[in-house]
């Protein structure tokens, strides 16, 4: 059904090549090449130059005076040993061993992916990373890991930035060498929002290790210990280190939440230690970790494991620092902060802040403090290109605390509350999702899990159904397919199962799958679904790569790959000329292949001809350029 899907996919069946084919098999193209990857971007900034880009229309602008983002200086010219140094030399055992002997607090910077994942909603563009990559390696060889890759990075990467993934793991990899890349591995969902077969969950980890990742955090969205496995052990077969992590969820040190106590978490950490992993992730996504259990978990997952725990957490209520400097008190032996231009709100603590606290104390970094405020600089003007993206989060917020939304979806769903008109009933929503969460039996709400709660939360906001409303037997309710999804046992089962009440409201007599819901997926014909396409592309070559993408996101990727077609290697535009195409007298460089640069200036706009065209006048590496483009305003 998979290749059949595909077989008819209209942007399929006018796609005739793969683009990495263009852009590696120059002689095929010999003379055409050149000129047709630079009409290509040419076209798509004509085109976003007369009709603007969809995403930022209506959206605040960057600000006038906006610094150029200058990449720091890098005290060293061959990047010093660091992480990734010892993984290659060594193992992930020895890693997991080097972390637990280190007396210092180590950091993984989180930036590249949950930081701008939590502000900006994912919007940040691989050209803005690979940038500062260098100065990483060269000036911050003392960080655990950088983490850049996985959570939403993957899908909004085709969906929205227009760009591959896969080659921005490859050019963050190559940029930093002596650093550990992180990913964030939603286990059997892969980096999607559903239950994959087995065998594509560790197609994917396997192609992940071979492009660049080295350390994976992998997580269930229920905690379904039962769920991990097979992405754990892949990560285990592919030679990487595995960071097996429990989401956290409410409150340990609650009476009334007795089902995640203390005790429960120690468990979950021991079956994270049976089942291979080298690292301890504790992730509180929510950013809802206090410091009082904070003093009492951590102590308590020290005794209880032997392998070094990694502390991942939110600062949407403002208090996340406290609970860092708690933990590192408490023994952890690495947490995750943002460097201070991307932390803070529903991002990760402050970086700075944090090496600042540690100072003259027993838990003090090796990290440069200058080193990290000067890439802090830099991230600043980087964030300032991402205007439109600014979730307009004025305060901390201790209503976290209630409505437990992790940091990655609370913006997301404000958006989404804004688009159905519910912007002004935000705290009903919040409120809302609160009583879902109880109504599904308290669940860790993590993606995918998050976002089922939070469609129920918006579908009864917005019917003005209470969780009375929903449980009476006699109301009919209309569930979003993702609650039907969930309760189906699609996404696995939480502590305790689903209450029978909702259950079977939801399903009235079907019965649900309570088994692991990759035991019921037939694995997927890899060669047989790149062989289809292959011939689809009339006998290019489909790689690994993006037989992955496809595999994850079949539309996604399809569309991804039919503009690509039309725009070609967009990626290598500025953020601002990408979001808001140029100015008449404007020049501007894109280097399209290592050392292969296109200059482009855009001379002048035409008026719009009787056709409804505009013609842009451009200079191509001094060749004058015209490009029509329809004018859609
Ligand atoms: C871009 O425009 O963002 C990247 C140019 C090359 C990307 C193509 S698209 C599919 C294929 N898979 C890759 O890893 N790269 C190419
Ligand atoms: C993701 O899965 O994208 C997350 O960030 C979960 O916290
Ligand atoms: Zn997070």
């Amino acid at each position: 059904a998979f290749v059949e899907n595909l077989l008819k996919h209209p942007t399929f069946l006018t796609n005739q090549y793969t683009t990495k084919f263009i852009d590696e098999t120059p002689e095929l193209f010999q003379f055409k090449k050149r000129r047709d990857r630079g009409t290509k971007v040419l076209t798509y900034i004509a085109d976003i130059t007369v009709n603007g880009h969809p995403e930022v229309q209506g959206r605040p602008m960057p600000a006038e005076d906006l610094k150029p983002a200058r990449c720091p200086e890098r005290r060293v010219d061959t990047p010093p040993a660091g992480t990734r140094t010892l993984l290659s030399e060594k193992g992930p055992k020895a890693v997991a061993d080097w972390m637990k002997a280190q007396k210092q607090l180590l950091f993984t910077d989180t930036t590249m992916r949950d930081g701008h994942q939590s502000l900006l909603a994912t919007r940040m563009r691989s050209i803005d990373m690979i940038k500062v990559a260098p100065a990483y390696a060269a000036n911050l060889p003392q960080l655990f890991s950088v983490e850049c890759w996985g959570g939403a990075t993957f899908d909004v990467a085709y969906r929205f930035l227009q760009e591959c993934p896969w080659q921005r793991l490859r050019d963050i990899r190559a940029a930093m060498p002596n650093i550990l890349t992180q990913m964030l591995l939603r286990a059997s969902n892969g980096v999607g929002y559903t239950n994959y077969p087995d065998n594509v969950v560790q197609e994917f980890v396997r192609q992940a290790a071979e492009t660049g990742v080295d350390v994976f955090r992998v997580f269930d969205s229920l905690n379904w210990v039962e769920n991990m496995r097979v992405a754990m052990d892949a990560v285990q077969e592919n030679g990487k280190i595995c960071e097996g992590t429990v989401c956290y969820t409410g409150d340990a040190l609650d009476p009334a939440r007795s089902k995640y106590d203390i005790a429960y978490y120690v468990d979950m950490a021991k079956q994270m230690e049976a089942a291979g992993a080298h690292v301890l992730g504790i992730k509180d996504m929510a950013g809802l970790m206090k410091v009082p259990t904070a003093e009492v978990l951590f102590p308590a997952l020290k005794d209880a494991v032997d392998i070094p725990i990694h502390f991942h957490t939110h600062d949407t209520s403002g208090a996340a620092i406290a609970t860092v400097l708690a933990a590192a008190r408490a023994g952890v032996d690495c947490v995750d902060a943002a460097m201070d231009a991307f932390s803070g709100n529903t991002s990760q603590p402050t970086l700075g802040s944090i090496l600042e606290a540690l100072r003259f104390t027993d838990r003090e970094s090796d990290l440069d403090i200058g080193a990290v405020r000067e890439i802090s600089n830099y991230w600043e003007a980087v964030r300032g290109q991402y205007a439109a993206f600014e979730s307009g989060l004025q305060a901390p917020a201790s209503e976290v605390y209630l409505h437990e939304m992790p940091g990655g979806q609370f913006t997301n769903l404000k958006a989404q509350a804004r688009s159905l008109g519910l912007e002004e009933r935000w705290h009903e929503v919040a409120q809302s999702y609160a009583d879902v969460n109880m109504m599904f039996g308290d669940i860790v709400k993590v993606t995918p899990s998050s976002k089922v709660v939070g469609d129920m939360a918006l579908m009864m906001v917005s019917q003005g159904l209470t969780r009375a409303d929903v449980e009476d037997p006699k109301t009919d309710v209309a569930f979003p397919d993702s609650v039907i999804d969930m309760m189906r046992g699609n996404l696995g089962q939480p502590p305790g199962g689903f209450p029978d009440t909702i259950v079977k409201k939801v399903l009235k007599s079907e019965k649900p799958n309570t088994e692991r819901p990759g035991k019921h997926l037939e694995p997927v014909d890899l060669e047989a679904t790149r062989a289809a396409l292959v011939e689809e592309l009339e006998g290019f070559k489909v790689d690994s790569e993006d037989l992955n993408g496809y595999l994850m996101y079949p539309k996604v990727f399809l569309d991804y790959m039919g503009r690509h077609r039309t725009y070609g290697p967009v990626r290598t535009l500025p953020t601002r000329t990408f979001f808001y195409g140029m100015e008449p007298g404007e020049e501007i460089t894109a280097e399209i292949d290592p050392g292969k640069t296109l200059e482009i200036r855009l001379q002048a706009l035409g008026e719009t001809d009787e056709n409804g065209e505009v013609k842009v006048f451009f200079e191509l590496n001094g060749q004058p350029r015209t490009i029509r483009v329809p004018n859609r305003l």
